[in-house]
């Protein structure tokens, strides 16, 4: 059989909300959300899971109509699911008492459900979340009933406040396949046996690298996986090497190129580094406006000629400042104080000028 595993949609999110791409992002959530349940279907998977966090908040009705007519417009799709801690079934939550298509289960928050697809003769195991926090480690002591299904474990969490598990409490559960959600980044929790198929597309800024889902083939009781890469774009930081020469147009100019290689379409959080004039100042809003940009960080350094600056302040506070200095082997804390000495008397000396 052929699964599809996915997690932490996070439909509703309005990922980078600030920018002026937030609302567009916001619908490309749904997009990829769509075009996977039909990636699911051209693949002629058996099963999809989704383990929790389809939702970014507990959906309202609207929400969960929407994602029924997704649902029931693939008739030909299983899907089992729980919700997360995002998307919690709580007392008072839509979720209560809404219908879900019949080619959906929602693992409810009672207890540990099993349901069974006797066509592929898979059971699939878990529950949902009822409450936004639980620091319990519920997962510990579900077992799978013994028969010659293919056992799979829906979950979610794994950190202090999300049910907590060890890798050696689930190797021991005795499932063939632990389908996990929470964590962003893709992984591989126990080789071909657990795995976070991480966030279906990236939702923030740590959310760095490829996105997508994963879909397994069994063969008996093992399963091989492939990640399969499917968000439009990634978080990537990308540092910027300056050098004395630039200024904050040739830096913008280098921005867009550096850009156009890695991908146009990515989010960047760009870094400059390297060494500046001890007089220069960039203009980082500039510098970020060729591409969909989230920051940029100037972490340059100003690089000092010292000879230069004793020669041309010579006899003034900078040139005796300098000069105090040589003759003496500089500790690296030396060193800094001496360049923020110099930093701190070269713009004074600027100010005056102006
Ligand atoms: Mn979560």
């Amino acid at each position: 059989m052929r699964f599809v595993h996915m997690a932490d949609v996070h439909l509703g999110a309005v990922p980078d909300g600030k920018t002026e791409w937030g609302e567009r992002r916001s619908r490309e959530l749904w997009e990829t959300f769509a075009s996977s349940l039909q990636d699911a279907s051209d693949l002629k998977a058996d099963l999809v899971l989704i383990a929790g966090d389809l939702f970014h908040n507990p959906p309202d009705t609207q929400m969960l109509r929407e994602v029924s007519y997704l649902f029931s417009s693939f008739p030909d799709l299983c899907i089992a699911m729980i919700a997360g801690n995002h998307d919690c079934i709580s007392k008072e939550s839509a979720w209560q008492g809404f219908r879900l298509p019949a080619n959906v289960a929602l693992l409810g928050s009672e207890d540990c459900e099993c349901i069974t697809f006797p066509k592929i003769n898979c059971e699939v195991y878990g529950f949902s979340y009822d409450r936004a926090q639980i620091t319990e480690p519920l997962y510990d002591g579900i077992m799978p009933d013994q028969n010659d299904a293919f056992h799979i474990l829906l979950a979610h969490g794994g950190d202090a406040q999300h049910i907590p598990f060890t890798v050696q409490a689930m190797g021991r559960s005795g499932f063939d396949y632990i389908a996990l959600g929470h964590i962003h980044r893709p992984q591989m929790v126990l080789k071909n046996r657990a795995a976070y198929s991480g966030a279906l597309s990236p939702i923030d800024a740590g959310d760095e690298g490829p996105h997508g889902y994963i879909v397994g083939e069994t063969s008996g009781h093992t399963v091989s996986l492939k990640f399969i890469r499917k968000a439009k774009r990634e978080y990537v930081s990308m540092n910027v090497e300056v050098s004395e020469a630039d200024t904050t147009f040739s830096l913008r100019d280098e921005v867009i190129q550096a850009i156009r290689e890695r991908g146009p379409e990515n989010i960047y959080r760009i870094i400059l580094r390297g060494s500046r004039r001890p007089d220069a100042h960039y203009d980082t809003k500039l510098i970020g406006e060729g591409g969909l940009v989230l920051s940029v960080t100037d972490l340059t350094k100003a690089a000092f000629h010292l000879d230069e600056l004793k020669e041309r302040y010579r006899g003034q506070l900078i040139g005796r400042y300098i000069e105090s200095f040589e003759g003496k082997t500089l500790t690296g804390v030396q060193q800094k104080a001496l360049e923020a000495g110099l930093e701190a008397l070269l713009s004074v000396q600027g100010e005056d000028k102006g």
